[in-house]
């Protein structure tokens, strides 16, 4: 059975679509209007229990969750080398910065825009210097943060980062904008791309 992909243009489901794109595998791209009165309706309830957008469905089972879903796929397609496999010393390491995005890069975004006062050694996120610091030190050698390979911790990240840079949410360092360049140049990405800005314009 094919997967279903659940998504939205100009949303946060564009990184699970580039996931799709980068595991080169059969998908079905399924639309969901996240601005229609009435979302999410209980059907969709059913496949995300948070209504949210992206979501995956695989065998009659739905989720929800961009990591989730990024490392769901990667795993279910190991030919296409997108993550250390589970038994790679680097597979802790590499799960650390797969649930950096989601766990850590947005909350010190949002505290930040927000003004709030961080206490960095009480939430679990640390702060925005931190945070930050630590993941441009990761970035050292590069091109990604195993080196040579490319993993989908390099995609989620890249992809919170050209969001953020974008829209002023994270600093434009250096070493963040390069990295940003290298993901968006891959094949995967632009296919991506096209497949959003098509998907946009019929909205
Ligand atoms: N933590 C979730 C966040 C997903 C999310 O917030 N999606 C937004 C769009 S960017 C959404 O579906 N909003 C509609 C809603 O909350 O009903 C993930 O990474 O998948």
């Amino acid at each position: 059975m094919t997967m279903k992909l659940y998504y939205c243009p100009q949303t946060r489901a564009f990184t699970s679509l580039w996931m799709m794109e980068e595991a080169g595998q059969p998908y079905e791209l399924v639309r969901v209007n996240i601005r229609a009165p009435g979302h999410p309706n209980e059907a969709y309830r059913k496949i995300n229990p948070m209504g949210k957008v992206a979501a995956l469905e695989d065998g009659g089972m739905g989720f929800g969750e961009t990591a989730a879903i990024l490392l769901y796929v990667a795993d279910k397609y190991p030919q296409a080398k997108l993550a250390p496999s589970t038994t790679d010393p680097r597979r802790g390491r590499f799960l650390q910065w797969l649930m950096f995005p989601a766990g850590t890069m947005e909350p010190v975004m949002t505290e930040k825009r927000l003004g709030n006062q961080p206490n960095s050694f009480q939430s679990g996120w640390g702060d925005y210097d931190r945070a930050f610091a630590a993941l441009e030190a990761a970035m050292k050698p590069g091109p990604w943060l195993f080196g040579a390979e490319f993993t989908v911790a390099d995609l989620y990240i890249a992809s919170h980062l050209n969001f953020g840079m974008q829209f002023g949410m994270i600093d434009k360092r250096p070493a963040f904008t390069a990295f940003v360049e290298r993901a968006t140049a891959r094949p995967a990405f632009k296919r991506a791309m096209e497949i959003e800005m098509k998907e946009a314009a019929k909205s």
